[in-house]
């Protein structure tokens, strides 16, 4: 016998989103992605075909476990002499790649889900995570404007995110997220303390051995 269940067994996409608040303002969409995830990869691809992950340097010279690209009019860098964002990407001297309409229109299409009407990123920073890489818990401050949210979309292997309170000692909360999830977070979250765990070995069948967030923002 065919069940509903049978017949949608091998699609990624029929599945409802699944949403979570995980602060006053933040929420998690389990899945939300998952329709659209070749689209998604195929620009990923194209985008770092012109602008190459890489670690770049802390201002404290310590080289970041996370390698790091961006797409966008605006990429956030960091060197010796501080983070920021640059419309020019120090690797090449040329102007980043143009946020693929994919990334944008599924950023904003989650922003609308979380209350956060006409989101329009004029940034994406990609992070790409191998086993054993992790972000320690920091707060985001090098946007301009803070009434925009964060959107983020997790792509590949888990990862345990750290979503903390004000201060960097309040204890944080534990969030999985998975291939497909994204989170966003806006108004009063949005200058809470956050991390990721060192992310575990493991094979994802899409992207193998890496985990890769999209952070979608307004940064200028
Ligand atoms: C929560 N990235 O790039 S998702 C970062 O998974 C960063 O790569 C993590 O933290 C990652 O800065 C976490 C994004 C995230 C970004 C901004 C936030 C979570 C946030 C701002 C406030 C609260
Ligand atoms: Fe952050």
């Amino acid at each position: 016998m065919q069940t509903t269940f049978d017949l949608f067994a091998d699609t990624e996409s029929t599945q409802p989103p699944r949403a979570e608040q995980i602060g006053e303002q933040s929420w998690v969409l389990r899945g939300f992605a998952l329709p659209d995830m070749d689209t998604l990869l195929l620009a990923l691809d194209v985008v770092l075909a012109s602008a190459a992950l890489r670690h770049m340097v802390t201002p404290g010279g310590f080289s970041m476990s996370v390698a790091t690209s961006s797409c966008g009019a605006l990429g956030w860098i960091t060197d010796r002499s501080g983070y920021r964002y640059s419309s020019v990407d120090p690797a090449t001297g040329q102007p980043w790649p143009r946020m693929p309409e994919v990334f944008c229109s599924l950023a904003r299409a989650a922003a609308t889900h979380a209350g956060f009407a006409d989101f329009t990123p004029d940034s994406c920073l990609i992070n790409r995570y191998v086993p054993g890489a992790k972000m320690s818990l920091h707060q985001d401050k090098d946007e301009k404007a803070y009434a925009a949210p964060i959107v983020s979309l997790s792509l590949g292997l888990p990862a345990m995110f750290l979503f903390g309170g004000f201060e960097r000692s309040d204890k944080p909360q534990r969030i999985p997220l998975l291939h497909g999830d994204m989170v966003i977070w806006g108004g009063v979250d949005r200058l809470r303390y956050h991390g990721v765990l060192p992310i575990k070995p493991g094979q994802h069948p899409r992207l193998g051995e890496q985990r890769v967030n999209l952070t979608f923002r307004s940064a200028g």
